[in-house]
């Protein structure tokens, strides 16, 4: 077990607003949305990073993306799209060391994201 909050989410030992789950991921809506839709995707597996990950997690990694993909299908954002992001470390925002997948849509997203 991982001692993060998502950690504690996916073994439920924390409540979240859970919109998807299987034997390998966990989908549940962020608690500081930053758009109607924004949802994140986490592997029950504790990977700290996307640096930690490892060629044993390619399927699994695989598995997280099309989980997003069923998740803004099933939030009606599929067609007019969506935005999936995985903050690496600090200098990119990442304050929850156990891998996530951000599914954000429901609002026009700028690119380049700044
Ligand atoms: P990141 O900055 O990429 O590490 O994203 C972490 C996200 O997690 C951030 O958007 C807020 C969200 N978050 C933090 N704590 C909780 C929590 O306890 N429950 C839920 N549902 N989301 C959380």
């Amino acid at each position: 077990m991982s001692d993060t909050i998502f950690g504690k989410i996916a073994s439920g030992e924390m409540s979240a607003d859970i919109v998807y789950q299987d034997d390998d991921v966990v989908a549940f809506r962020d608690i500081s949305p930053q758009a109607p839709t924004h949802v994140l995707v986490i592997p029950r597996k504790p990977i700290p990073t996307l640096n930690d990950a490892t060629p044993a997690d390619a399927e699994l990694l695989g598995k997280l993306l099309l989980a997003a993909a069923k998740v803004a299908e099933a939030e009606g954002i599929a067609e007019g799209g969506y935005r999936t992001v995985i903050n690496c470390n600090a200098g990119a925002g990442q304050t929850v060391f156990h891998l996530h997948l951000h599914v954000l849509g429901g609002r026009p997203l700028q690119w380049p994201p700044g």
